[in-house]
């Protein structure tokens, strides 16, 4: 079987690939997988019906073969980086590592970037936001520079490309139009290299379709 994925009907990003089906699709391009898409909108989303797949209420979800279903973009990506070759090194140690790195982009790297740009969409107008916004700038560049430290000369994370740095690239395109990106060249050059892989273009067109259908029918 297929599997299906969820993704949103209008993505709030317009096509950008943010939304956080962008990571699965990409995983199922990697590995050659062909999956199928459900898109949902906000209300559906909180429908029973999609709760019972999604406790949160949420995309993306993953269902396959056998009656799994998966949400949280971490656990679904690793689970098809387990099931395909492709995405996780055969070596144990090799492969506990790029694990390693998937833990590393969504619990250290990925929080202070979300943290920075929710204070962006939620508070922009409050007194305190001009205040605010230099201490959340500051966290998430001390993880940048730490990152970029550790991937000095290195193309990828840890040898071959594998889902850890599908996950980072994933995590650090968030910063895409913030211009903190750019302060680290070799994070934005590693970006640039995980877009230019052609599984990514093929998932990003596909998201950006739906986007893009969405908007003409209005
Ligand atoms: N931890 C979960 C995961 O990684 O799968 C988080 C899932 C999540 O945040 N889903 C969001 C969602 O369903 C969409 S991706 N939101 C609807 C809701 O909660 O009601 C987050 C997202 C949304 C929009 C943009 N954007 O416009 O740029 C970027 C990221």
């Amino acid at each position: 079987m297929t599997p299906t994925i969820t993704a949103f009907e209008a993505s709030p990003d317009r096509g950008k690939g943010q939304a956080r089906d962008m990571r699965v699709r990409w995983a199922l391009e990697e590995v050659g997988q062909p999956y199928d898409v459900r898109l949902l909108s906000f209300r559906q989303m909180k429908e029973p019906a999609h709760r019972a797949l999604h406790p949160f209420g949420q995309i993306p979800t993953y269902e396959e073969k056998g009656g799994l279903a998966l949400f949280e973009s971490g656990a679904i990506v690793l689970h098809i980086a387990q099931q395909h070759a492709g995405l996780l090194p055969r070596d144990a140690h090799a492969r506990a590592r790029a694990v390693n790195w998937i833990f590393a982009a969504l619990s250290t790297v990925e929080p202070p970037i979300v943290e920075r740009e929710t204070a962006w969409f939620v508070e922009r107008d409050k007194p305190w936001y001009a205040e605010h916004a230099p201490m959340l700038d500051e966290r998430v560049r001390k993880r940048l520079g730490e990152l970029s430290a550790r991937l000095a000369g290195h193309e990828w994370l840890d040898g071959a490309f594998s889902a850890g740095d599908l996950m980072m690239v994933m995590v650090l395109r968030r910063l895409s139009s913030s211009g903190l990106l750019q302060e680290y060249p070799n994070l934005h050059a590693y970006v640039a290299r995980g877009e230019d892989r052609p599984a990514f273009q093929r998932a990003f067109a596909a998201q950006l379709a739906v986007f893009t259908a969405a908007a003409a029918k209005g």
